[in-house]
C-alpha cells in the first residue's frame, strides 16, 4: 500500500509538470484528487487494516495528498502569468505609431477679433475691465449724462427686467462703475469688452445683440491729443500701417467734444469705391473726450481731471476687416463660417 502510494505521487506528480494549459492541469486534479481518484480509494480501503498500520497509512495518503496539491497550486499560478504574458504580448502597442488625427476647432471670430483688440491695448498699458450685462438704469444712462428724460435714450431703447432694471446698451456702464471705484483719484486706463443688447430689428448690418470694446483714460493733463495718438496707433496696428485716420465731429451726451473717426479705404485708397460709399474714408469708431458731468459724477473733480474715451462695435471692425457682408454669420454658428479666420493664434 505504502509503495502504491508513492508510486502514485511520483505519477501524478510528473503529470502535474507534463500539463500544458489550465484544462489539462484540472484534469490530473480530478484524476488523482477527486471522490473517485486512487487516493480516496486506498483511503477508503483502509478498514480492512490493522489498528497499527491505519494511522501510519493515514499519514502517508495526507502527506501525497498535500504534495500532489501544492504543485498542482504551484502549476496553476505558472500557467496563469505564462496566459497574462503571452496576453501582454499580443496587446503590446507600438507607441510610436501615427495616431489618428484628432480635428481641431478654433474659437469664434469675434472672440478672436475681441482677444486681438484686447493685446493690443494691454501692449499700451490698458488694463481690462468686465461688469454685469443685466445692469441698472443709473449706470446704464444716468451716469453717463443720460437722465431720464434726455432724448437719446431712445437711439438705445433696450430690454427692460424692471423699470430701474435693463439689458445694458453699451459697455459704458463698467467704465462707470471703475472711475467710481477709483474715488476721485487717477490714472484710470482701461477697455472694456463685452455683449451689449439693443431693441432693434435685426438685418444685415443690425442685431438685438452684439460685441462692444470701449476704451477710457481719466488722469490730469489728458488731451484730445492723447485721444488721437491713440487711435492712430490702434488704426495702424490694426488694419496696416499704410491706414491713414481723421476725426469728424459728432455728438454723444457722455463726451464733449465729439468725434467720429474714420479710416482711409484700402480697397480704393481714397478714391471711392462701393465699400466707402465713393468717400475714401470708413467710419470705424466714436468718441471724444469725457463729459465733466460723467467725470463728477463718478466722483472726480472735473477741474483737475480730464479724461478721453472712445467706443467700437466688435462685429463691424471684424466685417470690415474681412470683408463679411452679414453680421447674421456670426450668430448662426456654421463651421464653414466660423472656421475661415486664422487672423490670430
Ligand atoms: C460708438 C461710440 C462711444 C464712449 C463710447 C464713454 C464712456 C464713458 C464716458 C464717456 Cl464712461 N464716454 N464711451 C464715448 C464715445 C463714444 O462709443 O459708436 N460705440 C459703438
Amino acid at each position: 500500500m505504502q509503495e502504491k502510494l508513492q508510486a502514485l505521487q511520483q505519477e501524478a506528480l510528473q503529470k502535474v509538470t507534463d500539463a500544458a494549459d489550465l484544462k489539462a492541469l484540472n484534469d490530473v486534479r480530478v484524476a488523482y484528487l477527486g471522490k473517485k481518484g486512487p487516493i480516496t480509494e486506498v483511503l477508503r480501503g483502509m478498514g480492512s487494516l490493522s489498528a497499527e498500520e491505519r494511522p501510519k497509512l493515514g499519514a502517508l495518503a495526507n502527506e501525497v495528498r498535500a504534495a500532489i496539491t501544492a504543485a498542482i497550486e504551484e502549476k496553476h499560478e505558472a500557467l496563469e502569468e505564462e496566459a497574462v504574458n503571452q496576453q501582454l504580448a499580443l496587446e503590446k502597442i507600438d507607441v510610436t505609431l501615427p495616431g489618428a488625427p484628432v480635428k481641431k476647432g478654433n474659437h469664434h471670430p469675434l472672440t478672436k477679433i475681441t482677444e486681438q483688440l484686447e493685446d493690443l491695448f494691454l501692449g499700451m498699458g490698458y488694463t481690462i475691465a468686465e461688469g454685469p450685462e443685466v445692469e441698472q438704469d443709473y449706470y446704464n444712462f444716468e451716469a453717463l449724462n443720460l437722465p431720464k428724460s434726455h432724448p437719446a435714450r431712445d437711439m438705445q431703447d433696450s430690454f427692460y427686467i424692471t423699470e430701474e432694471i435693463l439689458m445694458r446698451t453699451h459697455t459704458s456702464p463698467v467704465q462707470a462703475r471703475t472711475m467710481e471705484k477709483h474715488e476721485g483719484k487717477g490714472p484710470v486706463k482701461i477697455i472694456c469688452p463685452g455683449k451689449v443688447y439693443r431693441r432693434d430689428n435685426d438685418d444685415a448690418t443690425h442685431s438685438h445683440q452684439f460685441m462692444q470694446i470701449e476704451g477710457l483714460v481719466v488722469d490730469e493733463n489728458i488731451t484730445m491729443a492723447d485721444l488721437n495718438g491713440t487711435l492712430e496707433v490702434f488704426a495702424k496696428k490694426f488694419f496696416g500701417e499704410d491706414r491713414e485716420i481723421r476725426l469728424r465731429p459728432s455728438f454723444f451726451p457722455f463726451t464733449e467734444p465729439s468725434v467720429e473717426m474714420d479710416i482711409s479705404c484700402k480697397i480704393c485708397g481714397g478714391k471711392g469705391c462701393s465699400v466707402c460709399k465713393g468717400t475714401g474714408w470708413i467710419e470705424i469708431l466714436g468718441g471724444g473726450m469725457v463729459h465733466p458731468n460723467v467725470l463728477e459724477m463718478a466722483g472726480f473733480d472735473s477741474s483737475k481731471y480730464t479724461g478721453f474715451a472712445f467706443g467700437m462695435g466688435v462685429e463691424r471692425i471684424a466685417m470690415l476687416k474681412y470683408g463679411i457682408d452679414d453680421i447674421r454669420h456670426f450668430y448662426t454658428n456654421d463651421v464653414r463660417f466660423t472656421s475661415q479666420f486664422h487672423c490670430h493664434e
